[in-house]
């Protein structure tokens, strides 16, 4: 039976030891909860460091055997590996890149190679579980490398990536020394999914620009491989909270705190010691809105929770510091004898007492700069039961974009921060239950198991897509049904399309020049009486002239508008008008002039803009810019617009690939017809022909055609096969 396999740099247990006897306690976090459902599932594993280093052998073996119990996996790090692979690689370099401080980055090669160490080292303890039809999910930023390793060895695995911090934009990313090898690992997963839709879109500029492979939407192919980007907003336990809020010891919590705020309201803020999290300028708000508003002296506190984090490393070091001084600073000058204004306590607390905070706060300020998520946002929603309470968000958050009834701010704007903080303590009681229902709803909805169910079953329908666009590959059995085919018939038609089909892609078209092996080709196909071939293309006739004019063979250029049979001329089709040339070409010409690197392709009936040259991203938006501006004109003249490998083509809808092919195939009788093609100009052809013609799609791309094959260096060696077969 296939089973699951997840993976993340920790282990969702903390290991103490107590009078020399190891204790292993679950840890609380929302993807160990998340998750468990899953790897407790039957023969479910879950693979990461067991947060504790452990050197002696023995001690290893007895620590893997007892986690083996819980179904979980440990991965030892030395030392070392920890300072540069976790601290160094992962903490100094990727999370300051990610948050957008990449001025905290330090990018010492010692910290890459332990990266790629650890990757590797985690790959190998996977592959020594992992059989064919698991599926393996690798979860977080320290892992980006694990899905190529992975995939190297077992190129069928079903491999989903999570990364739960933001995704920059690709200005940030592009600075990492080591950007192509963090892309190519993690594009070894077959679902790569974020928090949020901004996350996809950088992921996929970083992509396109870093790696040059082109995505349609949030689809990307890799290899041949179909690779789906997309936001998988994570949740919490929502009924776990509810339930902590009513627990006696909660309860009494709650009591407790009333004691010590006195009538004070409470503004509740907690997080990690991080520079990310806005820790500083919520307190600069808060000092303001005393001033602004000195009537809310002695009438609200802040209560701050800021837990312990990495204080050796200088920036925690320095951040630490100036809370603390900026903490002292409002309290020396603002408070009086029976009034606190900010409670700030550098520790963590037990979930009875996160919950009864979460309940007494009459406000929930959450400000980070960057977050991917922020889970405590969605904490305090889950936890009012009463249904009161205001939550003023960062709309640098993920979590922004679900909880739009928050009171969203931008966590650099003080003042618009402080005036929140005065509109949530005076907001009237009905609007606060009506912004915390709505938010408790989505909350309860889109919970921790809708994000792994959403997750693990997308990655199911991509296995199933890339199931069925391989059983379309042409394999061994399917070539010999087409080859006695082929032998047995007594007239034959094979329509070739060109480029992508027969010679490779090239940055100029006039170098896709065919050469000596695509010639040998075409001569023993021809060879064979039996055969007729026609070369079926978009290209100006004038160059498939030049290149196969002397050859026994037919060509359609320019998508029909020209034929020309062996042994004959040229003949154009009738009928056709180029007077719409004189309009549209100024346009084109406009946009060429705007666009460095775009140029026009002239044929005889039709006008095609390239911007296979000009900057990624913004040649993408000047073709739908173009296209936009030739719609209307292009219906009321019976023209077409075809958008394709980076060209926008604009021709007569009366031609097309399939009728010219059709009006060639009525002319004899033939008994085995083939068609191979590889853009969206060729679905014409495998549409038009009859429904026992073969029809071959050159890529991985979904298709009309019967069959498919990689690339185009595999349809030369099928037709090689055949022509030798006679
Ligand atoms: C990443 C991303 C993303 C905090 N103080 C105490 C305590 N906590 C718990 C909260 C909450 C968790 O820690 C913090 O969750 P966040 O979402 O804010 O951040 P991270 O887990 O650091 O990080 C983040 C998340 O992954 C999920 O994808 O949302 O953006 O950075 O659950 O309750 N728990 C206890 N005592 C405390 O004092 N028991």
């Amino acid at each position: 039976m296939s089973k699951t396999i997840i993976v993340s740099n920790r282990l969702p247990v903390k290991i103490q030891v107590k009078r020399g006897e190891t204790i292993y306690k679950p840890s609380e976090g929302g993807l160990a909860t998340g998750l468990g459902s899953v790897y407790k599932g039957a023969g479910n594993v879950w693979i990461g460091w067991p947060g504790k280093i452990v050197k002696d052998k023995k001690a290893q073996d007895k620590v893997r055997a007892e986690l083996k119990e819980m179904h979980l996996y440990p991965v030892f790090l030395t030392r070392e590996e920890i300072d540069d692979y976790y601290e160094g690689f992962s903490n100094e370099i990727l999370w300051p890149i990610c948050h957008y401080v990449p001025s905290y980055a330090q990018y010492k090669h010692r910290y890459w190679e332990a990266y790629k160490q650890v990757n590797r080292k985690f790959a190998e303890s996977v592959l020594q579980l992992a059989e064919k039809g698991d599926t393996v999910w690798i979860n977080d930023y320290q892992l980006l490398l694990l899905p190529f390793l992975l995939r190297e060895k077992l190129p069928d695995i079903g491999i989903g990536y999570f990364q739960h911090i933001p995704f920059p934009s690709y200005e940030i990313f592009r600075q990492i020394p080591w950007r192509e090898a963090l892309l190519e690992g993690v594009l070894g997963a077959d679902l790569i999914g974020f928090h949020t839709y901004d996350d996809i879109r950088h992921f996929m500029s970083s992509v396109t620009r870093i790696m040059g492979l082109s995505s349609t939407a949030n689809h990307l192919t890799v290899h041949n491989r179909p690779v789906v980007v997309d936001a998988f907003p994570m949740g919490i336990d929502y009924e776990k909270f509810t339930e902590i809020a009513m627990l006696p010891r909660t309860r009494s919590n709650i009591k407790r705190i009333g004691k010590t705020a006195g009538d004070a309201e409470m503004i509740l803020s907690i997080d990690r010691l991080d520079y990310s999290k806005g820790i500083l300028q919520r307190l600069q708000a808060f000092d303001l809105f005393l001033k602004q508003n000195k009537s809310y002296c002695e009438k609200v506190s802040l209560l701050m929770v800021v837990v312990p984090s990495r204080d050796e490393v200088p920036q925690y070091r320095e951040l630490k510091e100036e809370i603390d001084r900026l903490v002292s600073d409002i309290n020396a000058r603002n408070q009086t004898l029976g009034w606190q204004p900010v409670f700030y306590f550098y520790r963590s607390f037990p979930v009875e007492m996160l919950s009864a905070l979460y309940q007494t706060a009459q406000v929930c300020l959450v400000t980070p700069m960057r977050d991917g998520m922020n889970l405590v946002s969605k904490e305090y929603v889950a936890s009012r039961i009463d249904q009161k309470g205001v939550l003023i968000l960062s709309e640098m958050a993920g979590a922004s974009k679900e909880l739009s009834e928050a009171l969203i701010i931008n966590p650099n704007d003080v003042r618009g921060l402080a005036n929140a903080l005065l509109e949530a303590l005076e907001m009237p009681e009905s609007e606060q239950k009506e912004r915390m229902c709505a938010m408790r709803k989505t909350v309860e909805k889109f919970n921790i198991n809708h994000w792994v169910k959403l997750f693990m079953e997308r990655l199911k329908e991509i296995k199933n897509m890339q199931r069925s666009l391989a059983t379309r590959q042409i394999t061994s059995t399917t070539f010999d049904v087409i080859l006695n085919k082929y032998t047995a018939a007594r007239r034959r038609i094979i329509f070739l399309d060109y480029d992508g089909t027969l010679v490779g892609f090239n940055v100029d078209p006039l170098k896709a020049r065919p050469d000596k092996e695509l010639f040998n080709l075409l001569d023993q196909l021809l060879q064979d009486e039996r055969n007729r071939v026609i070369l079926i293309s978009g290209r100006m006739y004038e160059t498939l002239d030049e290149w196969f004019g002397h050859l026994p063979l037919d060509i359609i250029a320019e998508h029909g508008a020209w034929t020309k049979k062996h042994n004959q001329s040229w003949k154009r089709y009738h009928g056709l008008s180029d007077d719409w040339k004189r309009e549209i070409m100024p346009v084109m010409e406009n946009y060429t002039d705007r666009t460095p690197g775009a140029f026009i392709e002239e044929k005889s009936f039709s006008l095609s803009w390239h911007y296979r040259k000009v900057e990624s991203g913004l040649g993408e938006q000047r073709a739908m810019e173009l296209e936009d501006n030739l719609k209307f004109f292009a219906e009321d003249r019976e023209l077409q617009i075809l958008q394709g490998e980076k060209v926008i083509e604009v021709k007569s809808n009366l031609i097309n690939k399939g009728k010219a092919a059709v009006f060639l195939l009525e002319e004899d009788d033939y008994d085995f017809i083939v068609a191979l093609g590889d853009d969206y100009t060729d679905e014409y052809t495998f549409r038009a022909l009859p429904e026992r013609a073969i029809t071959v799609k050159v890529g991985n791309k979904i298709s009309e055609a019967k069959y498919s094959i990689p690339t185009y260096k595999d349809a030369r060696r099928i037709l090689f096969q055949l022509a030798a077969a006679k």
